[in-house]
């Protein structure tokens, strides 16, 4: 009886295990983010399920035992349930840890002596202000608004810094979440993997305008990155993305010379 509801507990697990397996991921970051998860989910599964049948065979076996007695001193079950958790922990540990020292998931605070690893294809500085974000691309002299470019398979580095208040850069797809502090740099680091248009947002709250502290966010191929870059130099406060198309329908208020440059590269 108890061997079939084990067996049918270990299906319940590579079930479950199976349909949350992700999607290939958007960036290297959600990359890491996700694979974390699952790792954790396929040790926490079967141990929840180990548990649980352990404490149901406990309840249905003893029910009717009217003269309980507490096990005193089994040196082997304590060395057993001691090791097996510190084995346990140890995993978690190390899991978590090998996320976390890279430099795609934990920000470098801005410290000159120690320049980062990996060495950027784009740089961009982000300026988050009450109520919005302002990208500068200074190698290319050019700055939008709510709106942030980023190169396929690039790295790109995004130093980030308020003048005001907290905020804090979201963008779910990517797997990008940092806070932004006034007079402090903080840099992150990011390789997005899929050509798209994503949404970042604020995720401190930052007065009453914080609702609307948004930020569109476009992954394209480098050329069409380098393309947009060269066809806005010297452009400030930028919205219009780089697909024409898709700049027209939602930055229709905004557009600019700018947009129709881009249409026409020279
Ligand atoms: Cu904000």
């Amino acid at each position: 009886m108890i061997r079939w509801s084990v067996l049918a507990a270990g299906a319940l697990v590579a079930l479950g295990v199976a349909t949350v397996s992700p999607v290939a991921a958007q960036s290297v970051n959600r990359n890491l983010i996700d694979q974390l998860n699952l790792q954790l989910i396929y040790v926490a599964l079967p141990l929840t399920l180990f548990v649980e049948v352990i404490l149901v065979y406990a309840v249905i076996r003893f029910r009717n035992n009217d003269d309980p007695e507490p096990t005193a001193e089994n040196p082997t079950l304590e060395v057993t349930w001691t090791v097996a958790t510190a084995i346990v922990l140890v995993f978690v540990g190390w899991s978590a840890y090998n996320v976390l020292a890279s430099p795609y998931i934990s920000p470098t605070p801005e410290v000159e002596a120690a320049p980062p690893d990996v060495e950027p294809d784009a740089e961009i500085d982000v300026l988050a202000y009450q109520w919005g974000w302002q990208f500068d691309y200074a190698a290319a002299n050019v700055t939008t608004q709510n709106l942030l470019v980023l190169p396929r398979d690039e790295d790109a580095r995004l130093r980030l810094r308020s003048d005001e208040v907290l905020h804090s850069l979201y963008v779910p797809e990517l797997g990008l979440k940092q806070d932004v502090f006034p007079g402090q740099n903080t840099t992150i680091l990011t390789r997005a993997l899929e050509n798209g248009r994503y949404r970042g947002y604020c995720t401190e709250f930052c007065g009453d305008g914080h609702a609307r502290m948004r930020a569109q966010v476009y992954v394209v191929d480098p050329e069409t990155y380098r393309q947009w870059l060269a066809a806005h130099e010297d452009e400030r406060l930028v919205t219009a993305p780089p697909n024409a198309s898709v700049g027209n329908a939602t930055g229709a208020a905004n557009a600019t010379a700018a947009t129709s440059r881009f249409s026409s590269p020279a």
